[in-house]
């Protein structure tokens, strides 16, 4: 397990299935990006995010677009998968191929289950193609139950 402390960090898991812990609010900003790449394997980014956080929709909305980059690019057989980077978050990552958020109530400190659990329906269109030519796979990733509203 890696666990991204305060301050910017640069972690890299190997080819091993890794769990790299960050919390929002404790990596990097904008100009100066936390960077987390989960390497070969089936590598989990749990993320630690506190309510006053979620208070943000941009924050949300980074979240939501982090869980669909990664479930979208899932594959533990690369290790120079798509690097993204998530500006409100102070966060790019690469390589990874499962998501956990975890909200901590800000008032007090305990976990409160289920509050943005990303459910991510993965839709793969029908390929026809023959050998010889490339197969274009259309894979679609969304979250289905995020929060409709947090202001
Ligand atoms: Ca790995
Ligand atoms: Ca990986």
């Amino acid at each position: 397990m890696l666990i991204g402390g305060t301050g910017t960090d640069a972690i890299r898991g190997d080819g091993g299935d890794d769990v790299v812990k960050l919390s929002v609010g404790a990596a990097g900003d904008a100009a100066n990006m936390e960077s987390a790449d989960g390497g070969l394997g089936t590598d989990t980014l749990e993320i630690t995010v506190m309510t006053d956080d979620l208070a943000d929709p941009a924050v949300v909305d980074a979240l939501v677009d982090l869980s669909s980059f990664i479930l979208a690019n899932a594959d533990a057989a690369s290790d120079v998968g798509p690097l993204a980077a998530f500006d409100v978050l102070g966060l790019e990552v690469r390589d990874f191929e499962d998501i956990d958020i975890t909200v901590i109530d800000s008032e007090t400190g305990e976990e409160v289950p289920g509050f943005i659990t990303p459910e991510i329906v993965l839709d793969t269109a029908p390929a026809n193609g023959d050998e010889d030519t490339a197969i274009g796979l259309a894979i679609t990733a969304f979250v289905t139950n995020a929060p409709p509203c947090l202001m």
